[in-house]
């Protein structure tokens, strides 16, 4: 039988013999190597040409994780747990280095007992995907699935990655109509079997706001500091992710949180401007996939715009400079490109200031793009939830009048310059 990654073995060489793990070469490294991780932890390499025997003293097996049996309790509330992939769902597997297994609902629940103390959990797992490889299609099974389990639980929590986990709950947000109860996505900066991983508090809060909160629509729930104090609870179209690793990553844009949400239990309203907990009846709504981006920047190809054209999209959303400018007055003017295309598809306006709103007349060039376009200025909606309720728009029978009008608290009708970058 061949030594493979994982393998404990004993190899003899001409420099004596060493026992230890095979760890996987990555396919870029040489392959004449085998690296092999010793009793001490160290890492040696040793020549395949100075190997003169190897054998396996213990093969590897990927561990089968026991899912536990979940018992209710009939005086608790009902917590449906989605698992979808990211981090959160990953294990690091220390002897090859891999990912080894993707946790399932149960999985959580047998690694964070506490959850049951909170509220019964009916588990599924939906997909098993890095949110890096999320698609449209991605989205509607997970709206899908939580209309499944909507009208037998109390709430709903989504594990997630979290790299696009704001389109996602964008997303949701718009394909969620008349959503009667929180969806909560939550994720993982760092995997659950690491000891300071962020995912247990992070699965407590979320499954505590799913059963408590008194809100109504799609929230994420993540670390509101550095450390393990709170998490904050913000509106799914007005959160992003806005940095590559701290726990706190998730920070609400335009916005400021509806709540924090503590480990022991106690939910801390900051603010109330949400739908509550109703017995109305949600639905789905459908989204037409062929949508582009195109962030604006200066001196770039204004055949960007021809080639989604070409692909046949049928909405772009301009992620547009400040106030929602794009290069008009020089060679290489998208205004031409932008003119063609708003004469077949929806043109839409948001900022890459994030922060703020775009405006669609201050400046003569803004005009231009307004009114001699037609493109449709979006106030302070971030490009994130443009794109998908955009997706969503265009199912419906007006897709402009659609993205002009507040579904999910994508519109903010106030400044709120106190919260710019906290
Ligand atoms: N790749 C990242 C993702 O799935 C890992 C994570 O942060 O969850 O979004």
């Amino acid at each position: 039988m061949k030594p493979k990654a994982g393998d404990k073995v004993k190899i003899t060489t001409s420099d004596g013999e060493f026992e230890g793990i095979i760890l996987p070469r990555p396919e870029l490294l040489s392959q004449d190597i085998t690296v092999l991780k010793l009793k001490t932890g160290y890492n040696i390499g040793i020549e395949n040409k100075k190997i003169k025997k190897m054998i396996v003293l213990e093969e590897y097996k990927t561990p089968v994780l026991k899912a536990k049996k979940l018992k209710p309790k009939a005086d608790l509330p009902t917590v449906a747990i989605l698992s979808t992939g990211g981090t959160i769902s990953s294990r690091i597997d220390y002897r090859t280095g891999g990912v080894y297994a993707d946790y399932s609902a149960e999985d959580f629940v047998a690694m964070c007992p506490e959850l049951e103390e909170i509220a019964n959990i009916k588990a599924a797992k939906v997909m098993s995907v890095m949110s890096e490889d999320a698609m449209a299609s991605d989205w509607v099974k997970m709206a899908e699935e939580v209309l499944k389990v909507i009208n037998e639980v109390d709430g709903v929590v989504i594990t997630h990655g979290t790299d696009t986990m704001h389109f996602t709950s964008a997303a949701l947000s718009f394909l969620l109509k008349d959503l009667n109860k929180p969806v909560v996505i939550t994720g993982a900066q760092r995997s659950i079997d690491r000891g300071s991983s962020d995912a247990f508090m992070n699965l407590i809060c979320a499954v505590t706001a799913a059963a408590k909160w008194d809100g109504a629509g799609v929230v994420v729930c993540m670390h509101g500091t550095m450390s393990d104090e709170f998490c904050n609870l913000t509106r799914g179209t007005k959160v992003r992710k806005m940095h590559t690793s701290r726990r706190d990553a998730f920070r609400a844009i335009n916005d400021e949180p509806f709540a924090k949400v503590f480990t022991d239990g106690k939910i801390e309203v900051i603010k109330e401007d949400y739908a509550k907990r109703n017995s109305g009846k949600t639905s789905l709504r459908e989204l037409e996939p062929r949508v582009a981006m195109v962030y604006i920047y200066p001196d770039m190809d204004p055949g960007i715009i021809d080639y989604h054209l070409k692909e046949k999209v049928h909405g772009l959303v301009i992620v547009a400079t400040a106030l929602g400018h794009v290069p008009t007055n020089n060679p290489k003017s998208l205004i031409p490109a932008l003119q063609k295309a708003a004469k077949k598809i929806p043109v839409m306006i948001c900022s890459q200031t994030l922060y703020g709103r775009v405006h669609p007349y201050v400046y003569a060039n803004l005009r231009k793009l307004s009114m001699e376009v037609g493109a449709t200025y979006l106030s302070d909606m971030l490009p994130e939830a443009a794109y998908s309720k955009l997706m969503v728009a265009l199912k419906q029978k007006d897709a402009k009048e659609f993205m002009l009008t507040n579904i999910a608290g994508e519109i903010s009708s106030r400044e709120v310059d106190d919260c710019f970058l906290i």
